[in-house]
């Protein structure tokens, strides 16, 4: 089912469930050849979620900022091409939320561990802000946190399960949110972690 929540944003609930075993097999490929990764923030603080990409850019961050560059800075090497599977479901999704025509050149993948978390942020690192993010949640649960415009406001909280896939767009795509630390566990796919993978699409040539 496809619930609304936000004029922007929809959620829908157990959607990649029957795709979870591939997904995760392309996970593993990407991360073979990029391997995961604890970025340092430009303030210096090392990030405890652990990260890759594919696709032609791939977020990055280190003491001159956050960007989207085609290289890996580990090995000087292209990212590793988007793998089909991945690219179909999130132009699946993004169709089914009302956005046609999604062309993500952005696959960013997070690994939590128990402990781990994300602070509250904004996603503005794109180029383009038209362009809505599509995001799958595999493995353990995470408490997701939502809040509005402005860093100060009020916060909602809500659990992203295995299987679940998010479509952010319109007005939500500028809200700012965040993970909560992870709760230890044990899952039958992906063990003792979470993955979270986002589709972007900057619009950058370079
Ligand atoms: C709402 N990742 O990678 S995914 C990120 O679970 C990030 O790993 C989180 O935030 C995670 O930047 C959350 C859901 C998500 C992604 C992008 C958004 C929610 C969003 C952009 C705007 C609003
Ligand atoms: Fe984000």
């Amino acid at each position: 089912e496809q619930l609304a929540i936000g004029p922007g944003a929809f959620c829908f609930k157990g959607a990649i469930i029957q795709d979870g075993v591939e997904i995760i097999r392309a996970v593993n490929d990407v991360v073979a050849k990029a391997e995961f990764r604890h970025l340092i923030t430009p303030g210096g603080r090392r990030m405890s979620v652990a990260m890759s990409n594919c696709g032609r850019q791939g977020w990055v961050s280190d003491h001159a900022g956050y960007r989207y560059q085609t290289t890996d800075p580990l090995t000087g090497n292209a990212w590793p091409v988007m793998p089909r599977i991945l690219l179909a479901t999130a132009q699946s999704l993004a169709a089914r939320a009302g956005f046609g025509n999604f062309n993500p050149d952005v696959c960013l993948i997070n690994r939590y561990r128990a402990g781990d978390r994300m602070g509250l942020h904004q996603d503005r690192d794109e180029g383009n802000v038209t362009a809505p993010i599509v995001s799958l949640s595999l493995g353990l649960p995470a408490t997701f946190i939502w809040g509005g415009l402005q860093r100060s406001g009020p916060t909602q909280r809500f659990i992203l399960e295995h299987g679940d896939a998010v479509v952010w767009g319109g007005e939500d795509r500028l809200r700012f949110h965040g993970v909560a630390p992870l709760k230890a566990g044990e899952h039958p796919l992906t063990k003792d972690c979470r993955i979270n993978i986002t589709f972007r699409q900057t619009g950058s040539l370079d």
